[in-house]
C-alpha cells in the first residue's frame, strides 16, 4: 500500500486503546457528514467498541435510508466518553449544541477536509486535498485493516458522491474514482443511492426551485447570480431548510455566472449565505471568511447578522472585489 501520513496511525492507535466513542458532525448535516459519521461508527462497532452518533440537527429525509443501524441519539449533557471524533466539521462552533455536550472525554479527534478547519481538537487530521471526508474515513479503515462491509460501502460512497457533485467538481481526483470503484466492488448499491439522493426530491422542493428560477438575480456583467429564500417562501411551498441543498447549483450552472450565492433568511436579521465559485481564482472560502464563515475554495458559507439589504450589499460587494482581482 502507498505510504500514508503518520497521523492516521496515531488515530488508529487511539481508537484501538479506547472503548467508548461518540462521533459528532456539523449542524445541518449533509451526505458527506452523515456518511462519514455512520461509516466510521459501523467500523468501530465491528471492532467491539461502544459507539453513539450525535448531531444537533436531524438527518435530512433523503439520507434516512442510510440510518439502518439507528445509531443516532440526541446529545446528552455530561455523558462521558473515552473518545469523541468529529467528522467533516470545520470548526467547534459548527458542531452547534453538540459542542456543549462532549466536554466529558479523554481525547478529542478531528477528521476533516475543510481548508478553513480551525484545528480545535487534541488530534487533528485535516486534508484539504481530499474532496470529501468520506474518503478520509475510507483511508483510515484501509490503514487499520478493518473490513469494509456493504453497509459501510453504501455510507462512504454516499459521502464521496455527494461532496463531489457525483464526481464532477474540480476537487475530484483519480483517487476519488478508485475509492468509488472499490466501494462499489464492496457492495455499495449505486442505483439505490443515486435514486434516494438525487431522484427523490419532495414536491415542495420543486416548488422552491420554481421560485428560484423566477426570482434569481444577476449582476449587470452576469458573473454573479443570487437568490433569496425567505421564511414566507418556505411557508408557501411547504419546503424545509433541508430541502435547499443543491438549489444553488441551478444558478451556478448558468454559463456566464462565475459566482453563485444564496441568501437564506434564518431569522429576520440573521442570514445564511452559501457561495459557489466556478473559477479557481475566485476563492469563496476567503469571501466567506470575511463574514466569519468558511468552507472550501469553490464552496463555502457563513451566517451574517444584520438587515437583509445590508447583508446582500456587503456580500455582493465582496464577490465583486474578488472577481476584479481574478483573471
Ligand atoms: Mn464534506
Amino acid at each position: 500500500m502507498k505510504k500514508h501520513p503518520q497521523i492516521i496511525d496515531r488515530i488508529v492507535e487511539i481508537i484501538r486503546e479506547n472503548q467508548t466513542f461518540c462521533i459528532v458532525g456539523h449542524m445541518r448535516p449533509d451526505g458527506d457528514c452523515i456518511g462519514s459519521q455512520l461509516g466510521l461508527a459501523l467500523a468501530l462497532q465491528a471492532e467491539g467498541k461502544r459507539v453513539t452518533v450525535w448531531n444537533q440537527d436531524a438527518i435530512p429525509q433523503k439520507y434516512k435510508f442510510l440510518n439502518t443501524s439507528d445509531l443516532f441519539e440526541k446529545p446528552k449533557r455530561g455523558e462521558k466518553f473515552d473518545c469523541v471524533i468529529a467528522t467533516d466539521c470545520a470548526s467547534f462552533e459548527r458542531l452547534g449544541k453538540v459542542g456543549d455536550c462532549i466536554g466529558e472525554r479523554k481525547i478529542f479527534i478531528n477528521i476533516d477536509h475543510h481548508v478553513s478547519n480551525t484545528r480545535y481538537a487534541d488530534v487533528n487530521w485535516i486534508s484539504p486535498r481530499e474532496p470529501s471526508c468520506g474518503e478520509l474515513i475510507y483511508r483510515l479503515l484501509k490503514v487499520a485493516r478493518w473490513p469494509i462491509t456493504k453497509p459501510m460501502a453504501d455510507l462512504l460512497f454516499t459521502a464521496v458522491s455527494t461532496d463531489t457533485g457525483s464526481f464532477q467538481y474540480a476537487s475530484t481526483r483519480p483517487g476519488t474514482f478508485h475509492t468509488g470503484a472499490e466501494l462499489v466492488t464492496r457492495g455499495a448499491n449505486l442505483a439505490k443511492i443515486c435514486d434516494e439522493v438525487y431522484q427523490s426530491y419532495p414536491l415542495s422542493r420543486a416548488k422552491l426551485l420554481k421560485h428560484v428560477y423566477s426570482k434569481f438575480r444577476l449582476s449587470p456583467d452576469e458573473k454573479i447570480a443570487w437568490f433569496w429564500l425567505k421564511q414566507k417562501d418556505f411557508n408557501r411551498t411547504g419546503a424545509e431548510s433541508n430541502d435547499t441543498e443543491g438549489l444553488i447549483d441551478h444558478i451556478r450552472a448558468i454559463e456566464p455566472v462565475v459566482v453563485a450565492c444564496v441568501f437564506e433568511e434564518v431569522e429576520p436579521e440573521v442570514t445564511r449565505i452559501s457561495l459557489r465559485s466556478k473559477n479557481n481564482q475566485v476563492n469563496v472560502n476567503e469571501i466567506a471568511a470575511q463574514f466569519g464563515g468558511g468552507g472550501h475554495p469553490s464552496a463555502a458559507g457563513a451566517r451574517i447578522a444584520g438587515t437583509p439589504l445590508s447583508t446582500q450589499r456587503k456580500v455582493i460587494a465582496a464577490i465583486k472585489k474578488a472577481l476584479k482581482t481574478a483573471k
